[in-house]
């Protein structure tokens, strides 16, 4: 919550906004500001998101990321749909490996970006951004006749991030903990409950999640966490707005959607064009690879004062006051000195060092300046 956004509307709790195994935990330490993904309340502030930013840099962090949910996939067909659904070659990911990639639909369309967690030869699952996933998942098994099973688990997620992360679970899992490579996971067991815990997270801070799969053991596991944590000052947190758009992670809905492929949002890296398995995007794919994107994603450095984070479109222009875009996700760093931004522009203004103009609804236009990327 930034002081300046003044319009703060209520977000009412029906059955219909899913509970989380952790959310009492969450109310208790005054987060002050939630959105809903995937139908769960997600805190997005608890004392203000630059606080809460300069301590997640520093300390140690607790996140109820529970609406990261997870679509579990299995059976004898279960890689097959995951073929079918990426276009990256998911027969290279070993049991125990994450896996960062989109899943496109046949016109090239993102229909979402999970991470995909590999637990068995046969057993995945596609922990989800805030996209109906589990339905177009379970929409091409059934269409294709697959021999798996496609459902939602009780699974929640709970993300430990920031610089103590690896002290304070050290603590607690033992000194193994600290071997888990960066989007791998491993099985360990606290408060008498087993559970993968891997390295990762939505933050550039580093740190671990927690898949919790006994919804009764959260507060337990939460509390656990929060007594080691003591020691290291931890503080409830969230994803914040200012650490992802410094490190350059992509929320989908707001900096994405269906109407982007992978290549104008820079996805393409994760995956390798022509791998042998089929994908249902392969045929929209090669076409667009072959004919070029329109607009890219781009990073964008906005000069001036700090702004506020955009609800309206905010347009793009160019040098020739021709609108070439809109901008997707906005914060100002301290750290960098300037407002940091995400913009979808056409790519004849997409290159590094090329100057725009943004027009605020503040304001007039500020310029702004085209980045390869914000972090060292
Ligand atoms: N963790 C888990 N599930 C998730 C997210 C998460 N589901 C929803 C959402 N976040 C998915 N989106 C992302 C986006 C970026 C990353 C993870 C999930 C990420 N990216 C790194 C990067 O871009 O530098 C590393 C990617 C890589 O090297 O493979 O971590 O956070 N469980």
């Amino acid at each position: 919550m930034n002081s300046r956004q003044l319009i703060l509307p209520r977000l009412v709790l029906s059955r219909r906004i899913r509970k989380t195994p952790f959310e009492e935990r969450v109310f208790e330490q005054g987060a002050r500001a939630f959105t809903t993904y995937n139908h769960m309340p997600l805190a997005s502030c608890y004392r203000s998101v630059e606080e809460d930013y300069a301590h997640l840099c520093r300390h140690v962090q607790i996140w109820d990321v529970s609406c990261q949910r997870q679509v579990e996939i299995v059976g004898p067909a279960a890689l097959n749909l995951m073929e079918l659904a990426t276009p990256r070659d998911m027969s290279g990911c070993r049991v125990g490996q994450c896996m960062y990639t989109p899943l496109v639909d046949e016109y090239g369309g993102i229909v979402n970006d999970p991470v995909i967690l590999r637990l068995a030869e046969d057993r995945f699952w596609v922990s989800i951004a805030d996209s109906g996933a589990l339905l177009w998942l379970k929409g091409i098994a059934c269409g294709r006749g697959l021999d798996v099973d496609v459902f939602e688990p009780d699974v929640s997620p709970l993300a430990i991030q920031g610089p103590d992360s690896d002290d304070l679970m050290a603590d607690l899992l033992g000194e193994q903990v600290r071997e888990i490579r960066f989007f791998r996971f491993a099985r360990m067991q606290l408060v008498g409950t087993s559970f993968n815990i891997a390295r990762s997270g939505w933050s550039g801070q580093g740190g671990f999640e927690i898949y919790l799969e006994d919804s009764a053991k959260g507060l337990d596991l939460w509390d656990a966490i929060w007594d080691a944590g003591r020691k290291y000052r931890i503080r409830a947190g969230c994803p914040n707005l200012i650490d992802r758009i410094e490190r350059g992670l992509f929320s989908y809905g707001s900096d994405m959607t269906l109407e982007n492929n992978p290549y104008e949002c820079g996805l393409d890296r994760f995956f390798e064009a022509g791998k042998l398995a089929e994908c249902i995007s392969d045929g929209a794919l090669e076409s667009i690879r072959r004919e070029g994107v329109h607009k890219k994603l781009v990073y964008l450095s906005i000069d001036g004062n700090p702004l506020a984070s955009p609800r309206d479109v905010w347009a793009v222009r160019d040098s020739a006051d021709r609108p070439v875009g809109y901008v997707t996700s906005l914060a100002y760093s301290a750290r960098y000195g300037s407002n940091l931004a995400f913009a979808t522009v056409e790519t004849a203004s997409a290159g590094h060092g090329n100057r725009l103009m943004v027009e605020t609804g503040e304001d007039t236009r500020r310029p702004a300046t085209v980045k390869d990327r914000f972090w060292a």
